[in-house]
Formats: structure tokens, C-alpha cells, sequence
């Protein structure tokens, strides 16, 4: 596993992480990405993967529809290492459904900024408390262990947001969530809200980041760096509008930037994503990190010639790591440099003649399309051997 955490410019600021744990909302979140509706079936088979795949926590919401609290439940009695965590609104009437489930685990959520307690709740600062604190102690005096999420609290007034975390752990909150619902913090705002949260209260604290401006995995490792210790992430992004942190991409920055070896299975990332793809008809972009079909796929000559020495050259980290495959790919822009490295690839003899012939024949397909291989152990091997 490479190690991008000791590169000197990493190194040069003091950011360690060294306790950190995923929350896997694709059956919560990702189910509310608009298009996406998942059969029981599907999101039981999902929750085994992650929990193979080895994901800290599992959230899902049974008051979505019947079948969304059977699939609850049954996730609840089939003794997954996970911990499978019931999303409900702070109500009594919802905590009641999570118990029928037989979780351990609720989250709560209620919104605390100004814009959804005039617009949405109509309720004041002052009411939103107290339904919190009496929602608490109901989940609380039914055994249940709760993480509180103050939903929208990157537009949550400092001090009130202090204000509300202590009452969150004074009434019994076992993890408080800090979200950025709409995806408005920069990746110091990130730090800075969970700094201020963190500096009042001693409970574990999550974070939950969209990605309206494309910064979600940016702002939760910020959310880390500042002291929170679980992340929200979804298969391939999915969620509300345009989504949240990605499990892949939050599992290997983590990994390899930050040095934090995850207790998971690596190697089933790409198989994990695939099938979030094809259960909700979302492709996953060719230039997605990580996962997408580009990223460890080798255009230019240079490229490659460097590469079948030594793919460190042009790649962070090696396929195989996340079940993908090294592939390059040959275009009408090929060269006889290029051709002669194609023959040789494929184990076939490198004349004058046949070089010619395969320019010639790449350069007629039409332009765009794209001729291309998996680059296995056996041809950089037998590449290896003509050098010598
Ligand atoms: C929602 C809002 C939420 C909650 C996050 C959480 C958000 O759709 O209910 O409970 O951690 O983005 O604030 O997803
Ligand atoms: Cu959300």
C-alpha cells in the first residue's frame, strides 16, 4: 500500500488522523438521490456487501415505507458486524418504529438553522431544543443509543451551535452528527465548524458533507482533521441532489494520504461500486476516481513506455488494490513506436511490415475509437524480457 502520507508537502502541515470510521448511508441518503429506489432484496444484498466490505455502520430509514422498515428489520436480526443505525425525524411516533426494527442504534435529526426553522419546521430556537431533549429522553429510556444530527448546521450560528451541542450530550446524545446539508463550506469552514462543536462537548461527533460544489470528500476529511471520528459516505456518491462523500474516494484518501490502515476489503471497492450502478441505472463516469473505467487506463506513448517500467510513474496506487485492472489504450494517433509496443504486448513478431500495417489499420478506425488492453503480469513480463 502505497503511502502518500509521508510525501513532504503532506507531511509539512501537522493534520494526523488516526481514528476514523464510515457510516455508509447508501440505503438512507442514496436512496433519497432522486431516480434511485432500491428493492429489498437489492438493499439487503447491499448491506451485505458493506458489511463484508467492513463499513462501521450502516444507516437506513424504516419510516420511509413498510418495506423500507422490513428490510430494516431484518438487517437489525441478521448479525451483521456493522451496526445498523435506524435515520428518523426526532419524534416520538418514528422512535416507536425504529424499537418495533429491534436497532440499537437511532439517528435523530432536526434542523437548527434559522432558514429551516422559519421556512420548514416553524418553530423557534428555544421549541427545536426542547423537541430535541424530549426526543432524546423517549429513545433514551428505551435503551436505544443515539446519534443526533443538527441538520444544516454549516448555517447554524456558532454559538447557538454550541449552544446546542451541550444540550445534545447533557440530555444523553451518544454521537452528535455535524452536517453541511447543502454544501456550503470550504474545507476551513469544515474545520472551523467542527472545531467549534468540538471545543464544547466530549461525545464522538460525525460528519455528513454533500457535494453541491464538488468539495464533500475534501470537507470530511477537514471534518477529521478537526477531531470528528465517523464519515458519511454513500456508493458512488448517491444522495440528495448531486450526492455526498464517495466510499471509494474517502476510503482510499484516507488510506493513502492520511496513513490510516481501515480494518476493510480494499479489493471489493470496484465490485461494490458496479453494483450501485447497476441497481440504480447510475453509470459510474468514466472519470470518476477511483472507480471510474479511466482510472488506471494509459493513453500516451510516454505514458506507457513509462509505466511497463514502473507503474508508480503514472498511477497513486495500484489496481488491483480496489479489484480494478491496469489497461492502456491505443489511438489513431498511434505511431510505429507505439505499434511495435502493441505487437509486442500481444507476443507477436515486431517486422517492419506488420508495424506499418498496424498504424495503418488503427488510424482507419473511426477517429475517437479507441483500441484497447489489459496490461496482465504475463506481457509486462515478456516486454521485461526483451529488454534484457
Ligand atoms: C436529510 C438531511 C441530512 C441528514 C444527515 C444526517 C443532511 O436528508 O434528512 O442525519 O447525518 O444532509 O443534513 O441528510
Ligand atoms: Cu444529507
Amino acid at each position: 500500500m502505497p503511502d502518500h502520507s509521508q510525501n513532504p508537502y503532506n507531511a509539512m502541515s501537522n493534520n494526523a488522523i488516526s481514528d476514523v470510521r464510515i457510516l455508509d448511508t447508501t440505503l438512507r441518503e442514496g436512496e433519497q438521490c432522486p431516480g434511485v429506489s432500491f428493492t429489498r432484496s437489492q438493499r439487503l444484498q447491499l448491506a451485505w456487501m458493506l458489511d463484508r466490505f467492513g463499513v462501521n455502520m450502516i444507516e437506513i430509514s424504516p419510516v420511509v415505507t413498510k418495506s423500507h422498515e422490513e428490510t430494516c428489520k431484518t438487517l437489525a436480526e441478521s448479525g451483521l458486524k456493522a451496526d445498523v443505525i435506524a435515520h428518523i425525524r426526532a419524534l416520538e411516533s418514528d422512535i416507536d418504529v425504529a424499537l418495533r426494527c429491534g436497532v440499537r442504534w437511532v439517528a435523530m435529526y432536526l434542523a437548527f438553522s434559522d432558514i429551516h426553522l422559519a421556512n420548514k419546521l416553524h418553530l423557534t430556537r428555544e421549541q427545536a431544543l426542547d423537541r430535541a431533549v424530549s426526543a432524546i429522553d423517549y429513545a433514551k429510556a428505551h435503551g436505544l443509543r443515539l446519534r443526533f444530527t443538527i441538520e444544516d448546521s454549516s448555517r447554524v450560528e456558532p454559538s447557538f451551535l454550541q449552544k446546542i451541542c451541550r444540550t445534545l450530550e447533557e440530555a444523553g446524545a451518544d454521537r452528535i452528527g455535524i452536517t453541511d446539508t447543502v454544501g456550503v463550506m470550504r474545507p476551513s469552514g469544515m474545520y472551523n465548524l467542527v472545531k467549534t462543536a468540538r471545543e464544547v462537548v466530549r461525545v464522538p461527533l460525525d460528519v455528513h458533507c454533500h457535494n453541491d460544489l464538488g468539495l464533500a470528500l475534501a470537507n470530511s476529511l477537514a471534518g477529521l482533521e478537526a477531531g470528528a471520528n465517523q464519515v458519511h459516505v454513500a456508493v458512488n456518491g448517491i444522495g440528495e441532489r448531486v450526492g455526498i462523500t464517495t466510499l471509494a474516494e474517502f476510503v482510499m484518501a484516507i488510506t493513502l494520504l492520511y496513513g490510516v490502515k481501515l480494518r476493510v476489503r480494499y479489493e471489493m471497492l470496484r465490485e461494490i461500486s458496479e453494483t450501485v450502478a447497476s441497481y440504480t441505472g447510475i453509470p459510474v463516469h468514466d472519470l470518476a476516481p477511483v472507480v471510474g473505467a479511466n482510472a488506471f487506463r494509459h493513453k500516451s506513448g510516454t505514458h506507457i513506455a513509462a509505466i511497463l517500467r514502473n507503474p508508480e510513474a503514472y498511477e497513486p496506487f495500484p489496481p488491483e488494490l480496489v479489484g480494478a485492472t491496469r489497461r492502456v489504450v491505443f489511438s489513431d494517433a498511434i505511431g510505429k513506436h507505439g505499434a511495435a509496443l502493441l505487437l509486442n504486448l500481444l507476443g507477436l513478431e515486431t517486422s517492419e511490415e506488420s508495424v506499418l500495417t498496424v498504424v495503418k489499420k488503427i488510424k482507419e478506425l473511426n477517429k475517437g475509437e479507441l483500441f484497447e488492453l489489459e496490461l496482465t503480469e504475463e506481457m509486462v513480463d515478456r516486454i521485461k524480457r526483451m529488454r534484457d
